[in-house]
């Protein structure tokens, strides 16, 4: 039987690539880990629980309405990384603003993590794979306060990014810039183990994903776009959860579309956490992102929680629709 080597000790083996390493990032991403392994818990059970499916009665920034699986993943992670000391503040697709740990410890972290917790969570009550996403970025000053700035670098100065995606297995998937590899919780023994070493994308595929009921609102080159996917009889996969549909494609090719609408001018994901640590590890894979224009990780952010059009998959496909 092949060696099986476990997240942790890939981080370990692998510390020397982060250029800050003295094991500043296997601390950071063991908080992800272990909070990933309570929400997977979690959701694998949201059929059986009555009081975790549906809504919390309340809405996020976004006026969304907040599953009470969203909340409970967004207390886990922000709590797991509170106690593990190595983050200063976090930006979440839960919350208004950035929230500054105060606690002694944690005041000295070097990196702010940017997440959504649990994306697609409209899913969770009919059983479709959902996802977490994360981005890290080293403070721009360790003495100075934390303040909306940190979380404000463009994708470009990220130190690491990943997802979760809780589907019929749990993976995680992350990059620190020096390529992107996969585990996957292995249940029986409450472990990730690396299932898929050195992902790459293909640089074209067969699969668009897009939600083609906005087709008449997207703008000319993106309507012919799609056209032309279905005179080359491509597939459409679009299982309306980011995570889902992206991971499919970085393993077969493909492209995720969500260009701007009438409804969403601005797009509807988020760059900080759901466009830019996904733009990072699908550049990681030999993909790209673009806003149907420029290069996701090149745009300087202005709002924690502003919104981007985004083509992101096999760098052939998005570069062709973002011509
Ligand atoms: P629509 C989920 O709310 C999400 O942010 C992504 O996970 C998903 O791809 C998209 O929105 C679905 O949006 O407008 O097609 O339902």
């Amino acid at each position: 039987m092949s060696r099986i080597t476990t997240l942790a000790e890939f981080i370990v083996e692998r510390q020397a690539e982060f250029k800050y390493s003295t094991g500043e990032l296997s601390r950071l991403l063991t908080a992800i880990r272990l909070a990933s392994k309570i929400v997977n818990r979690e959701v694998n059970k949201a059929g059986l629980v009555e009081d975790i499916i549906g809504a919390a009665g309340n809405e996020n920034v976004q006026g969304e309405e907040q599953q009470k699986l969203d909340v409970l993943a967004n207390e886990l992670f922000i709590n797991a990384l509170r106690n593990q000391g190595e983050c200063c503040g976090v930006g979440s697709e839960e919350n208004d603003d950035i929230i500054v740990y105060e606690n002694e410890r944690s005041k000295k972290g070097k990196y702010v993590v940017l997440m959504d917790p649990l994306d697609g969570s409209s899913n969770i009550d009919v059983n479709v794979s959902i996802g977490t996403i994360f981005s890290i970025y080293r403070r721009l000053d360790d003495n100075a306060p934390v303040t909306q700035a940190d979380f404000m670098q463009p994708g470009s100065a990220q130190v690491a990014a990943g997802y979760v995606i809780y589907g019929s297995s749990t993976m995680l998937v992350y990059t620190t810039g020096h390529g992107v590899n996969g585990f996957t919780l292995d249940p029986s023994i409450g472990t990730y183990c690396l299932s898929h070493p050195n992902m790459t994308t293909p640089s074209n595929g067969p699969i668009y994903s897009v939600n083609e009921g906005n087709y008449f609102e997207f703008e000319e080159g993106v309507r012919k776009y799609i056209d032309q996917c279905k005179q080359k009889r491509m597939s459409a996969r679009y299982i309306g959860s980011f995570v889902a549909d992206f991971h499919r494609n970085l393993m077969k090719g493909g492209i995720y579309m969500y260009p701007a609408t009438t409804k969403a001018p601005k797009g509807k994901l988020r760059l900080l956490y759901e466009a830019n640590p996904l733009a990072f590890l699908v550049e990681q894979a030999g993909g790209s992102a673009t806003d149907g224009k420029a290069r996701i990780l090149d745009i300087q952010p202005t709002e924690l929680h502003q919104r981007t059009p985004l083509f992101i998959g096999s760098k052939e496909m998005v570069e062709q629709v973002s011509k």
